[in-house]
């Protein structure tokens, strides 16, 4: 190729790339029309899957230090979704919260696991105005045959950094009470108490 040729092949091809950019602009102006925004509704109601969260599993124990079962803990962009499968619980009705450090210890029956996560500003229960924790959930039954398979969402925390985080730097525990919550005493519920316990950290 000459010099002359290779000048010449440049210039053509600068010139598609003007003609093309000239193209775009045209189109970028036509997508405000009217038919083109008319068909922006349907391309909203659309799915769109939201990119996999972060999954957490966490043993579930009792006082005795055997296992109860697992939770897993979901991020989702709704919330953090509780799955529980469980056994060997008593029967009834039982308060379930995330608290504030994960250690389940049971010479110390769990309390070793503070006071509800709070995630913020928060008081007790979905019955006071200034509640709830965001380790507030609601009470769970538990049917004859001890056993408790539950779905949650819990709204008030997550699994991804910031001050409502389950993943902070000590931990949370997932506990189940003995007793009921009543979704209005403080600083707990008036559960009674702890009777099962999970570890919620990175490590898990
Ligand atoms: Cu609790
Ligand atoms: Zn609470």
């Amino acid at each position: 190729m000459t010099r002359t040729s290779r000048f010449l092949a440049a210039s053509a091809a600068s010139i598609v790339m003007l003609s093309m950019a000239g193209a775009c602009n045209a189109a970028a102006e036509h997508a405000h029309a009217p038919v083109a925004s008319a068909a922006a509704p349907a391309a909203a109601a659309a799915e769109v899957p939201a990119p996999a969260g972060k999954v957490v599993h966490a043993d579930v124990i009792g006082l005795d230090g055997k296992s109860r079962g697992m939770v897993m803990l979901q991020e989702t962009p709704a919330g953090v979704l509780v799955s529980a499968d469980l056994k060997g619980l008593p029967e009834g009705d039982h308060g379930f919260h995330f608290h504030q450090k994960g250690l389940c210890d049971t010479a110390e029956k769990f309390n070793t696991s503070g006071g509800h996560f709070a995630g913020g500003d928060h008081m007790h229960g979905y019955m006071v105005m200034k509640g709830p924790h965001g380790g507030d959930m609601p009470n769970q039954h538990v049917g004859a045959d001890g056993m408790l398979k539950t779905q949650i969402l819990n709204t008030g925390v997550t699994l991804s950094p910031g001050p409502k985080s389950l993943l902070d730097a000590d931990g949370t525990a997932l506990v189940i009470h003995a007793g009921v919550d009543d979704y209005t005493s403080q600083p707990a519920g008036n559960a009674g108490g702890r009777i099962a316990c999970a570890v919620i950290s990175k490590a898990q």
